[in-house]
């Protein structure tokens, strides 16, 4: 019996030592084939409102000194592959989620407090098996392991940080750090936490593998909180300030995460899509949750995590938003709204005050045709977000938060003073069958030369024009920006044919093109931001900061090391392929 044991195990670390030395990470065997009619009998057979939404772990990213003054803090995180319950009516599937131990994992993963001018450093260690649980597309600029593994690396979203701490996407690295990208440097990542007070969230960023890491579970929240914003704006706070996490994921049958095996041009690419829509909303990582509220006041953290769906919210029984804060700032000012519309990772901070209607329910609902702006309606399964269930009676001690008229006021975003002027095209091209083959900013791959290089410490202004289809996300690492101006241009046709053959909007004469009509920036977005949406045949003027916003003072660190920064679009699947590009702050 023991002999046999041995032998067994003998076996499997000469398998494991074999396989690694000649195996990359092979992709997982593909299930039967389902239709997207399957995929939405499943979802729509799961009942809504049946499981609690869950409040992630905390994890402090500061100690407590002995004196009053919180020190800096030191966190592990662990990237494991676990089970996961989406729904009381699926069994628990297998998934990646970040936690301090496999036991304690969850999706999204902790959430990570940590308080501003107080530094946090996290190690990241990847503990993922073999092979990955859904499929990837090597036909993609990809990261492949020599040994087999899942590359990973994190990417804290809107974090000012060192570019070695800023999760490059050939920085990845498999389990045990055996194989590691390119650019992989360190496994303990710095965040000086120098900025002010905001929402962030913490994902994968591997070469070509974002989308994928990102749908198996590899996302979480992090938040700045600023110590004296308790007493100068008094918003609800403790358990009435609360994260909502939302994503869209399909699942086979048996409770899986459902991911395509057939590309969308599968001669070109086998499996890359160029967007995935999921039937479920997921929201904390179960499937349309229910929460009891008090008749009072909360703040919710909106963060949408979804890898290509937009959002437009809305509460059902006459409640609405106070939205207070965007991404990663304050507004000036409080803006009231029926509806809060975000594009993939953007976060709306907002209070809703449930003493504000008599029903003993309000639903969060979305309306967004995905793709946006153009695509399918939502149905009465994508419509739903989740349930507040409101309490009967006054809440248990009386709400003495209160949202005050003036929020924040940080510097204007101005042009004056910008060194730099850029052209920043985002297009996509297609198979002569007219199915999307890649999407590039300024007909560059993110492997040609760095073309952005500002400088550090100064303001510039980006011209970002959209010549495709869909509504484009952008974000750039390091940089805190805000748009200004959102012009349409007059004859795409023509700018996009110029565009095809030069590649080069300044060769286009891109001044002449956009005189057309003029959008407002809406006034939750007047405030800076870490993802902008960028419309479809407009060119809309961001002003891009590479200091820190709060007074203009230089990043705390050498923001010029390399490997340097990226930008991108957030739509996963066009960031993997490839609307990524480098970003090289200079001295
Ligand atoms: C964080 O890392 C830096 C650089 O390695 C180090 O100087 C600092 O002491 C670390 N802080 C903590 C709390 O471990
Ligand atoms: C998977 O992708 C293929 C190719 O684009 C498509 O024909 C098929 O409908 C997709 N499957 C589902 C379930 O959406
Ligand atoms: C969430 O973000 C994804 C892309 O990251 C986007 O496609 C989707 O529309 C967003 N949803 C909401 C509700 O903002
Ligand atoms: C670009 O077009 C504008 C407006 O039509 C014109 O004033 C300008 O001279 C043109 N620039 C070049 C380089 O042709
Ligand atoms: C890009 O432009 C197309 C039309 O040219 C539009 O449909 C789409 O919404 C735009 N995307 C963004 C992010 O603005
Ligand atoms: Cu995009």
């Amino acid at each position: 019996m023991m002999k046999m044991k041995i032998s067994t195990a003998v076996h499997f670390l000469l398998m494991i030592i074999f396989c690694g030395v000649t195996a990359a990470t092979p992709p997982p065997p593909a299930p039967p084939p389902v239709t997207e009619a399957a995929l939405k009998k499943v979802a729509a057979s799961l009942k809504m409102y049946v499981d609690e939404l869950p409040e992630m772990p905390k994890l402090y990213g500061y100690t407590k000194g002995s004196g009053d003054s919180p020190k800096p803090g030191k966190l592990t995180i662990g990237m494991y592959e676990t089970k996961w319950k989406f729904h009381r009516d699926f069994p628990a599937t297998t998934v990646f989620a970040y936690g301090t131990s496999a036991e304690t994992a969850t999706v999204p993963g902790p959430t990570i407090e940590t308080l501003h001018g107080v530094a946090t450093n996290v190690t990241w260690e990847n503990f993922l098996p073999q092979s990955h649980i859904l499929p990837f597309d090597t036909t993609i600029a990809t990261a492949i392991p020599s040994h087999g593994g899942v590359p990973t690396v994190v990417h804290l979203h809107g974090g000012i940080h060192p570019p070695q701490s800023d999760g490059n996407p050939l920085a990845w690295f498999t389990a045990g750090f055996r194989d590691t990208g390119s650019a992989w440097t360190e496994s303990t990542y710095l965040y000086p936490n120098v900025q002010h007070a905001g929402n962030l969230w913490y994902h994968d960023h591997a070469l070509g593998l974002t989308r994928v890491n990102l749908l198996a579970g590899l996302i979480g929240s992090y938040v700045i909180r600023d110590p004296t914003e308790d007493s100068t704006l008094n918003l609800p706070r403790g358990e009435f300030d609360r994260h909502l996490m939302v994503v869209d994921r399909s699942f086979y049958k048996d409770g899986s995460l459902y991911m395509n095996y057939t590309g969308d041009n599968p001669t070109i690419h086998p499996q890359w899509q160029p967007e995935y829509f999921g039937d479920a909303i997921i929201v904390n990582g179960k499937a349309w949750p229910y929460l009891r509220v008090q008749r009072r006041k909360y703040r919710f953290r909106i963060i949408n995590s979804s890898n290509a769906r937009y959002f437009r919210f809305s509460l059902t029984n006459g409640l609405s938003f106070v939205q207070v804060g965007s991404d990663a700032s304050f507004l000036s000012s409080p803006v009231t709204t029926r509806i809060i519309f975000l594009a993939p990772s953007e976060i709306a901070d907002v209070v809703i005050d449930f003493s504000k209607t008599s029903e003993s329910e309000s639903v969060l609902r979305n309306s967004a045709p995905y793709p946006y702006p153009s695509g399918s309606a939502v149905d009465k399964l994508n419509s739903k977000v989740m349930k507040f269930i409101i309490l009967p009676g006054p809440p248990k001690s009386p709400d003495t938060s209160k949202v005050p008229q003036s929020l924040k006021n940080y510097p204007a975003a101005t042009t004056t003073g910008a060194t730099t002027k850029r052209y920043i095209v985002l297009h996509e091209y297609e198979s002569s069958t007219g199915n999307p083959t890649h999407l590039y900013i300024n007909g560059k791959s993110f492997f040609d030369p760095v073309t952005e290089t500002p400088k550090s410490g100064t303001t510039e202004v980006w011209e970002v024009i959209n010549l495709t289809q869909d509504n484009h996300p952008l974000h750039i690492h390091l940089a805190e920006f805000q748009a200004i101006k959102i012009q349409q241009i007059v004859d795409l046709a023509r700018f996009t044919s110029c565009m095809n053959i030069k590649n080069n909007a300044i060769a286009c004469n891109v001044t002449s093109h956009v005189t057309g009509k003029l959008h407002r920036v809406p006034d939750y977005e007047k405030t800076w931001k870490n993802v902008v949406k960028i419309e479809p045949g407009y060119q809309t003027t961001v002003v891009v900061k590479f200091n820190l916003i709060d007074n203009d003072a230089p990043y705390p660190f050498d923001a010029t090391a390399q490997p340097g920064y990226v930008y991108h679009c957030h739509i996963l699947d066009h960031e993997d392929n490839e609307m990524i590009r480098p970003l090289k702050l200079v001295a």
